[in-house]
């Protein structure tokens, strides 16, 4: 089977009448039941008989933008929307300095992305090119339970070298998931994770203008190494927004005044990460089991995405900046952090170094201010590590080196734009930056005057702390 490249043409979207009558075709699927409206949470926007035109980009949705990632393409037949996902592995590259062999759909690792509308009936192709079985979830979806793609429950997996398909109507929108459900640690870990983007069928009022899709993930990677470790349970190394760490991370470009929605997806191993917006507040609107009425919304700066789930955040892009946008569990904002090493925070570096040269010539001592130069050593070349590996790198930001990675991008708001490509850097208008302070400031204000400022008191020792421990009993 050749790869699906096409959009459907006005002439493919014929309406389908009867979900029966095409099941009858030329797959062999099997026949599903009538699905009613979704119950519960899950979010509706128009009755489900069954019969509603596949929906159009652009005419009857306004598609998601997918940073760095990849949004599968679709043809229409006999009113039926048909993808094709390929599961293969493949050299996944998550910065510059950093690839490694993952498995992903399409060619992407834990950053692929299908797109359709409430009502479609959808028909999914998958190719298994690994050389395990597999089986395809989807998450977060009603569907017949032999859909539901959990090897040797809903179904048998998919053989190596087999092409299964896929068939059920969307009776709810919303941002789903999709991944691997067999060997479930190895084969996520590896990179078997998507997002499933479902519109309204019903265009809503005051949709967001500008409409992002993020999926999380985790992975451990030891430096150095050209394969993920599927075997990793709580060590995580790199984290990833749509396969890719920072600075590697694509800006999500904004309009001033548009309003914005960014749809969070984790289908992480363990973590959850509370996605943290610099500038702005931000609601959460709707979870992967539905639409939060407006009473239930709040606001908050930092939105926890616990790991298989989806929250979607909305605001008005009202200022203009570069504000980052990162999770606030702070390794995860570190590519291949080093730990287990011992503390030197607060040593005298030369001293140190002096006494360790004796023993091994060329020693340099790091970290005794904590870890923010590292990254910068590494990228200047100045530090050997091992090959293929990004340990604490970062990226170079318009005044200096930025040392976060990982799960970090930058929301790039902007006056009047008219295209949504990386605008460079802001400049802070005059006035709207800190500098360092001048002598005639610092008298006027009386900083440093130990009156006004109990910490600038001489330190002196305090006598009523313990004395150090005796280690002697140990
Ligand atoms: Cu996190």
């Amino acid at each position: 089977m050749t790869h699906l490249t096409a959009h459907p043409t006005q002439a493919s979207l014929s309406r389908r009448h009867a979900t029966g009558a095409l099941l009858a075709g030329s797959v062999a699927a099997p026949l599903l039941p009538k699905l009613a409206y979704a119950k519960g949470s899950h979010a509706t926007s128009v009755p489900h008989p069954g019969t509603y035109a596949p929906g159009r980009p652009g005419v009857d949705y306004q598609p998601t933008e997918i940073p760095n990632g990849y949004k599968l393409p679709f043809i229409v037949r006999d009113g039926v929307k048909i993808f094709e996902i390929v599961i293969d592995e493949f050299d996944h590259e998550f910065m510059p300095g950093l690839t490694a062999r993952v498995w992903g759909f399409n060619g992407v690792g834990a950053g692929a992305a299908i797109e359709a509308v409430e009502g479609d009936q959808v028909r999914i192709y998958v190719t298994n090119k690994l050389r395990a079985p597999t089986s395809v979830h989807w998450h977060g979806f009603i569907l017949p339970s032999g859909m539901d793609g959990v090897g040797g429950l809903s179904q048998p997996n998919i053989p190596p070298g087999e092409t299964w398909v896929y068939e059920f109507p969307l009776v709810q929108y919303g941002t789903q998931m999709f991944h691997a459900h067999h060997d479930e640690m190895a084969q996520m870990g590896l990179g078997l994770t998507g997002l499933f983007i479902i519109h309204p069928r019903r265009r809503q009022t005051n949709p967001a203008a500008r409409d992002f899709a993020i999926l999380l993930h985790e992975w451990k990677i030891i430096p150095g190494s050209r394969r993920p470790d599927p075997n990793e349970m709580t060590d995580f190394n790199i984290f990833t927004m749509n396969g890719k760490v920072f600075p590697a991370t694509a800006p999500l470009v904004v309009r001033t005044g548009q309003k914005v929605r960014i749809r969070f997806g984790n289908l992480g191993m363990q973590n959850h990460h509370p996605m943290h917006i610099h500038g702005y507040s931000w609601k959460i609107v709707e979870t992967d089991g539905g639409v939060i009425p407006p009473a239930g919304q709040w606001p908050e700066t930092t939105v926890l995405v616990p790991v298989g789930t989806t929250r979607t955040v909305e605001f008005d892009a009202d200022y203009v900046g570069d504000w980052s946008m990162h999770c606030h569990m702070l390794h995860h904002i570190m590519n291949q952090m080093g730990h287990g090493l011992p503390n030197v925070i607060g040593v005298d570096p030369a001293q140190l170094e002096a006494r360790v040269q004796d023993l091994i010539p060329g020693t340099m001592v790091m970290g005794t201010t904590g870890m923010g130069d590292h990254g910068q050593h590494v990228t200047s070349g100045h530090m050997p590590v091992p090959e293929n590996s990004v340990p604490m790198v970062g990226g170079e930001g318009p005044r200096g080196y930025i040392p976060m990675g990982g799960l970090m991008t930058i929301v790039k708001v902007r006056d009047g734009i008219t295209s949504y490509g990386d605008p460079g850097w802001y400049e802070n208008p005059p006035g709207t930056e800190p500098r360092a302070a001048t002598p005639s400031e610092l008298a006027r204000d009386g900083i440093g005057n130990p009156s006004i400022a109990p910490s600038a008191k001489p330190v002196t020792k305090d006598t009523t702390l313990p004395p150090p421990m005796n280690h002697q009993g140990h």
